[in-house]
């Protein structure tokens, strides 16, 4: 084992991270969250060189969407459950597991898989965030747990899917849900005891119980109807920045819980702070500004995506900025003192607005996107020109590297707007299409167009693009060796050419990729690590069929001439026919339908799985013959497929089990 001795992760160590070359030791890899890595051992001339170090095998199948930390010759790993793994950066060698002991029949009240984005390091500990919603400090050389906090209320259907940030020994989390039913917030807590310092609520509760801040009376001005009944989402799932200079903490602002206005605030308006980036004081909470991209949002779209904090050179000065590729296809550019708009470009084709009127910040919408009238065909879709997948600045090239999606989504109004608690509430018709598989894969194929977008901030336009095989490009590292390296979704990681796009290498990951890769180094040596998990709410979507893949979810770490090999995998052999459906296109359209509102977001659209959960066209018969006992009985809740009597009737459950197996004989044909 090559653990050097730790040393405390203090303040001052962390305003180093940017200079420290070595280390990736916090989300971002330095407070700016520019995911560069300033290494230049491997290089635009040696790259081809790059083999396996080490791999390591994570016991459980669902998507791996964190970004490793690395100190003092240690990694710090989360795979499934909000499970930690502290790994020894050299040689990949277990040190130790910690689980926080997520209860698996939760899973339902998760929206987006049962991922995790990462964890934080402070002193001598990691602070992780789960998804039954505790703040958890483990000790750094055991792997024991100091600490928990509770940052929920249990009754309400949160997560923790992202990953916390020190700001100052202040620990800051949010939390996602917004579909469920929730009110979003974002919590700051004491680093070494968990303490809770403040919250600061991103849409108002009921008038009726008062205002925590004059900010939520405000916001409350901006709302219609009895919106606090559903929660009105706002959730802070992923994008936290901190500037130590401004002592100013970003915090990026999600949808509208459900996701159509007309049904949260029927008489219109703003719905502060939602799809908003708020400046917050971080050991206090105090609000000092925001910026809201969408005003009364209603198309999935969020400012929860990454945020760069970057000093450019802007008319003529240089200016501390920040900038966002969101879910709406604009990137920003805000005055990270003041929040002033200073730029919004498209960076994917857009069709919800022309452009931002810069005079007032506000978007130029096309009054029919807002599909009050008639369904609208929306580009970017709720999926995002962006979503959560990490970007990456490189101040050497000074372009931003962007996985990019352009693909465009039907929203149509559901008239007879039914609210379940605890479900998936949108609003809008997730649409049911009665096409055959090969049909549909077609469509999909030539409807989704992904790419990774070297993008010039300055200039505001694209430098060069790389397209990606069907649906998409997980995160992305920049490096001081002129490269970018990007996993896809077609069981590859690769280095591109920085000023290019050319591509100057790649590896056979044996499985798709979603997550973002890291580089470090120890004893001399630089390593490109990345974790191949394919998984989470984006990644089963579209129900785009994958190609085969290795069972297997892996920490895969690269060294200039590592030799190390995968083990060969097998395919699954084949299955027995499945029983026939034998129902009629009512039956099926019903169960469709319904499979779309309760099934979908976690096994994919149209039956189609991505491979992080049983794909449901493919099971073995007596799981068919099982079907009720599983989804209205709850026989597999442990396993995390808990039971849906509180939702479906037995024949709304017959209506999805004829839809499945209509599904599952047409594979069985096609294969
Ligand atoms: N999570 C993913 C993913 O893991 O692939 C994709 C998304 C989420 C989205 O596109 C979302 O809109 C989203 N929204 C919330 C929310 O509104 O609370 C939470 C999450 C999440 O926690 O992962 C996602």
């Amino acid at each position: 084992m090559t653990q050097l001795s730790a040393a405390p992760v203090t303040h001052d160590r962390l305003l180093r991270a940017a200079g420290d070359a070595d280390e990736w030791l916090s989300h971002g890899r330095d407070l700016a969250e520019t995911r560069f890595s300033p290494l230049d051992q491997v290089n635009v001339d040696n790259v081809a060189q790059l083999g396996l170090a080490w791999s390591y095998d994570f016991p459980d199948t669902r998507g791996l969407e964190g970004t490793p930390l690395v100190a003092d010759g240690v990694m710090y790993v989360t795979g499934n459950w909000s499970v930690v793994h502290a790994l020894d950066a050299v040689t990949g060698e277990r040190l130790w597991v910690y689980d926080p002991g997520v209860p698996r029949e939760r899973a339902a009240t998760f929206c987006c898989g049962v991922v995790n984005r990462g964890v934080a390091l402070w002193q001598d500990t990691v602070l992780l965030g789960t998804l039954d919603g505790y703040l958890v400090a483990i000790d750094r050389e055991t792997g024991a747990e100091r600490w928990r906090t509770l940052t929920i209320d249990p009754a309400g259907y949160y997560a923790i899917t992202g990953a916390p940030r020190v700001a100052n020994g202040v620990v800051v989390i949010g939390n996602g849900g917004s579909e469920f039913g929730v009110r979003g917030y974002v919590g700051g807590y004491d680093a070494d005891t968990g303490e809770q310092l403040w919250r600061f609520y991103t849409v108002p509760g009921n008038p009726a119980d008062g205002f925590e801040t004059p900010q939520m009376e405000l916001a409350a001005a901006t709302w219609t109807g009895e919106w606090w009944t559903m929660g009105g989402g706002g959730t802070v799932w992923d994008s936290l920045a901190y500037d130590p200079e401004l002592d100013l903490l970003y915090v990026g602002v999600g949808n509208g819980g459900p996701h159509n206005r007309d049904m949260r605030s029927p008489g219109g308006g703003d719905n502060l702070f939602l799809a908003s980036i708020v400046a917050l004081r971080p050991a206090t909470g105090e609000y000092v500004w925001h910026y809201q991209q969408n005003p009364g949002e209603t198309w999935d779209y969020t400012a929860t995506q990454q945020m760069i904090l970057a000093d450019i050179p802007w008319q003529g000065a240089s200016r501390k900025v920040l900038m966002q590729a969101p879910k709406n296809g604009f990137y920003f550019i805000l005055d990270r003192e003041t929040g002033e708009l200073l730029s919004a470009e498209p960076f994917v084709p857009v069709n919800w607005a022309s452009h931002y009127d810069m005079a007032t910040g506000r978007p130029v919408e096309d009054p029919a996107a807002r599909y009050e009238e008639a369904p609208f065909m929306l580009r970017p879709s709720g999926l995002g020109g962006h979503n959560w997948h990490p970007m990456s600045y490189s101040p050497q090239t000074g372009l931003v590297y962007i996985p990019a999606l352009d693909f465009a989504a039907p929203m149509e109004r559901e008239e007879e707007f039914s609210w379940f608690d605890g479900h998936w509430n949108l609003g809008y018709k997730a649409p049911y299409s009665p096409l055959g598989k090969l049909l549909s894969q077609a469509l999909l194929r030539r409807m989704i167009d992904s790419y990774l977008l070297a993008w010039d901030p300055l200039q505001q336009r694209e430098v060069w693009r790389v397209p990606n095989p069907e649906l998409g490009g997980g995160g992305v590292l920049s490096t001081g060796g002129g490269l970018v390296f990007q996993g896809i979704a077609d069981n590859a990681f690769k280095a591109y050419h920085a000023e290019t796009g050319e591509e100057l290498w790649s590896f056979d990951s044996q499985h798709g990729i979603v997550a973002a890769p890291i580089s470090y180094r120890v004893g001399g040596r630089q390593y490109v690590t990345v974790m191949a998990g394919q998984g989470g709410g984006y990644s089963l979507a579209t129900g785009v069929e994958r190609i085969p893949a290795s069972p297997k979810r892996r920490v895969l770490t690269f060294s200039l001439d590592g030799s190390a090999l995968l083990p060969a995998y097998e395919l699954p052999a084949g299955r027995e026919q499945p029983p026939a459906a034998n129902a009629d296109a009512d039956t099926l359209q019903r169960g469709g339908e319904a499979y779309n509102r309760f099934c979908l977001r976690c096994h994919g659209a149209g039956a189609v799985s991505d491979g992080s959960i049983p794909d449901l066209r493919k099971l073995d018969n007596h799981w068919y013959e099982q079907f009720d006992a599983v989804v209205l009985g709850g026989s597999m809740a442990g396993l995390g497929m808990p039971r849906f009597d509180d939702v479906l009737t037995p024949e709304q459950a017959a209506d999805i089990k004829a839809y499945v197996l209509d599904r599952a004989g047409e594979e069985w044909e096609l294969q």
